[in-house]
């Protein structure tokens, strides 16, 4: 049943733009906007929506509109490993190839082929970042992780248009002793610390690509931003970011285990990461004004990689006492796929003072939130329930 009390807003569930936020965005101003001398990202990054890392940005959490459920793309966060290439779609080829395919040499196919020769689906998931929340390493639990000190919003939910994975490597001849399939981006090679590491590239098992893969070029009935991978990306759903290659230049299928910095290097806690863990947050600044002794109607949201949610347990007092939170229904009818849980708590009569607001949500596979997250050094996977303060006066 749909929540109607989420219709009726109270002050806290308009786009916050009122409210006090915490000078984040301030501090980041001075962040580069360019990678060798282009802009690394094309959209326009308003800062109401955005917090800006240079080759990467994050969506403000207080920007959220709750009545909408599916992430535009003109709000979704970006993580560019250098910038947004300009790519011609009408040129535009995708090579597949590999000795797990009965012809080694492939086949080379254009977007209105692809278009044609396959069934068309439409899959709605969550996409996030793997180091999604890594600030928290630091905030919440004072070891500083290396990489973007992302928040929150290194994450969306988006109706993603394509083909499946498994129609195209059946009809390119696919092998039964495949194992592995590398997606291959087309931006320019990654070059860290002076060591040139090749294009952005990512295997990952066959059966992730018999199973729900997708080769996309629409998000939300509409072609993909050039910043969001146009005009084809891999898309996995419940999996790292990191595994949805954007630009797709190629893809290799191999009878043996593929590798890549990607998989080795980075987005590896002893193995590589696959299924995004269980996070949540409110649709709120951090250290936002909430009226006393009123009552007010607290949004969020919450979302994990394998399985949808089943419950939200909110606390408002620094989580000395929970309490479920009402969950929405998410809009469907859909395929295949899941997105997140939108939700709502209604605070009644806060006294005034500094309170801590707590989300911890469990998913249909039971896996939940811990109080603390595992530290890595590259600070993946921060999926603890993030102590959220508020000023009520
Ligand atoms: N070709 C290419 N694909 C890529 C990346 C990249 O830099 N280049 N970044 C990856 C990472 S780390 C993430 S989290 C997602 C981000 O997708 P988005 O920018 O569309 O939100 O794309 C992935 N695919
Ligand atoms: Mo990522």
């Amino acid at each position: 049943m749909v929540d109607t009390s989420l219709r009726r807003r109270s002050v806290l569930g308009l786009p916050l733009a009122g409210l006090a936020v915490a000078g984040t965005t301030q501090a980041l101003g001075a962040a580069p906007r360019a990678y060798a001398g282009a802009p690394a990202i094309q959209k326009p990054l308003p800062p109401e929506w955005f917090i800006d890392y240079g080759t990467n940005a994050e969506t403000r959490w207080d920007s959220v509109d709750p009545h909408r459920y599916a992430t535009p793309q003109s709000r979704l966060f970006v993580r560019n490993h250098t910038r947004t290439p300009q790519i011609d779609a009408a040129s535009y080829r995708l090579r597949v190839f590999g000795d797990g395919l009965t012809d080694p040499a492939g086949v080379t196919l254009g977007l209105a082929e692809l278009q044609r020769r396959f069934r068309t689906v439409e899959v709605t998931s969550v996409h996030e970042c793997t180091g999604n929340g890594r600030s928290f390493f630091d905030v919440q639990q004072g070891t500083k992780a290396s990489g973007t000190q992302w928040t929150l919003g290194a994450v969306g939910t988006v109706t993603w248009q394509g083909v499946r994975l498994r129609d195209v490597l059946r009809w390119a001849g696919l092998r039964s002793d495949a194992v592995s399939v590398q997606g291959s981006g087309l931006d320019d090679e990654y070059v860290d610390k002076g060591e040139n590491l090749g294009r952005v590239r990512r295997p990952f098992p066959i059966a992730k690509a018999l199973d729900d893969a997708l080769l996309a070029w629409g998000a939300n009935g509409e072609p993909l931003l050039p910043d969001h991978g146009y005009p084809l990306r891999l898309v996995l759903p419940g999996w790292v970011g990191i595994a949805s290659i954007k630009w797709l230049g190629e893809l290799q299928v191999s009878t043996s285990e593929l590798t890549s910095p990607w998989n080795t290097r980075w987005y590896n806690i002893g193995g590589p990461l696959g299924v995004n863990p269980v996070r949540s947050a409110w649709e709120l600044p951090r250290d936002a004004q909430v009226p006393a002794g009123r009552t007010t109607v607290l949004t969020g949201r919450s979302w994990s990689g394998a399985a949808p949610i089943a419950r939200v347990d909110v606390s408002t007092d620094g989580g000395a006492t929970w309490q479920p939170a009402r969950l929405r229904p998410a809009p469907g009818p859909r395929t295949e796929g899941h997105g997140w849980t939108r939700w709502a708590h209604t605070w009644h009569a806060p006294e005034p003072g500094r309170h801590e607001l707590l989300a911890r949500a469990t998913d249909l596979h039971g896996r939940t939130q811990p109080d603390v997250a595992t530290f890595n050094p590259n600070g993946y996977f921060f999926d603890a329930v993030v102590r959220h303060p508020v000023m009520v006066a």
